[in-house]
């Protein structure tokens, strides 16, 4: 533990709609990949802590499920882990998309927020994907419709403003202890990266509903004699005719999948890695509390 007598520390949930680059944020914030990013809305599904310390402060990112409209029980699940990330943090960073236009689900997002009655800064992030001239009309708009402690325009994909937005976060959190060890970069567990991984590269190569309908699951993870990491998962649809896109003519569809996967796990875990993935039919599991539960998407 650090006994720094003016050490600061807290939970910052990154809070948004889908695909406005919360995981980017999070991992330019980080300085290295702990997030899944894909150009696919609805990449995330769970809560990503990330930490990052240094001798004066440590704040625990929490990166979250984008905010929509639920159609599926899984969505219901996601909202409610994004709720559930606002409501334990001691700030919120609530990310918008510089060109998103004006949806219905934001009206609803800063409502909850407001109720949640945390300080809130508003990131408005993509600023790359616009001339700067237009950016004070929007600031303007935001200021008027929620009270943000602060708002700070960056772009997590060019890495623009997210020192000057950490150093704004320290100076909101508390005085506190170091919640944990100065070389630990997060709190959750080799599989869960290792999963998101295989779920990253599906929703990179697939289409239409199929990354939306996978699920992956480790069921294996060990070290052999050898040296090598052997892991092995099972990649969840919802119909059989997906798994058949899935695995593709002769299975190379899910085998040019798997060696996507592996040379990145590899990197993560610092060894050779053999990778074997099995594709499974789990019907609608989208819809079924049951079976959300049994596939990991535990309270
Ligand atoms: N041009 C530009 N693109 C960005 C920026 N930040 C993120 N993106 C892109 O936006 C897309 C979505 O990024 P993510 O980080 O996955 O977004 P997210 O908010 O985590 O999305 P969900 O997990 O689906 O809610 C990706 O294609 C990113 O490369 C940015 O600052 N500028
Ligand atoms: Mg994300």
């Amino acid at each position: 533990m650090n006994a720094q007598e003016n050490f600061k520390s807290g939970y910052v949930s990154i809070i948004g709609e889908p695909n406005v680059g919360k995981s980017t944020f999070l991992n330019a914030a980080m300085g290295e990949k702990i997030a899944i990013v894909t150009p696919k809305p609805q990449t995330t599904r769970n809560q990503v802590r990330g930490v990052v310390t240094t001798d004066t402060y440590q704040i625990i990112f929490l990166d979250t499920p984008g905010i929509l409209d639920p159609k599926y029980r899984l969505h219901d699940w996601m909202v409610k882990t994004a709720y559930a990330a606002a409501e334990d943090a001691d700030l919120i960073l609530y990310l918008v998309d510089v060109n998103q236009r004006k949806t219905q689900i934001e009206l609803q997002i800063l409502e909850r927020i407001s109720k949640i009655g945390l300080r809130t800064i508003l990131v408005i992030n993509k600023i790359d994907l616009i001339p700067k001239d237009s950016l004070l009309p929007l600031i303007q708009k935001y200021s008027q419709k929620f009270p943000f402690i602060e708002i700070m325009p960056i772009s997590a994909k060019l890495s623009e403003g997210i020192l000057e937005l950490k150093e704004l976060v320290v100076g909101y959190l508390p005085l506190g202890p170091q919640y944990f060890p100065e070389d630990q970069i997060s709190d959750l567990p080799e599989r869960f990266f290792v999963a998101e991984t295989i779920r990253e590269k599906i929703f990179l190569e697939t289409s239409k509903e199929i990354p939306y309908s996978t699920s992956v699951v480790i069921e294996q993870f060990k070290e052999r004699e050898n040296g090598k990491i052997f892991i092995s998962a099972i990649v969840y649809v919802e119909r059989k005719s997906q798994r058949g896109i899935l695995v593709g003519k002769r299975g190379e569809m899910i085998k040019h999948i798997g060696q996507l996967a592996r040379v990145e796990i590899e990197e993560f875990v610092n060894s050779p890695v053999f990778l074997e993935l099995r594709v499974l039919v789990k019907k609608d599991w989208r819809r079924s509390d049951r079976k959300l539960k049994d596939l990991g998407y535990t309270p």
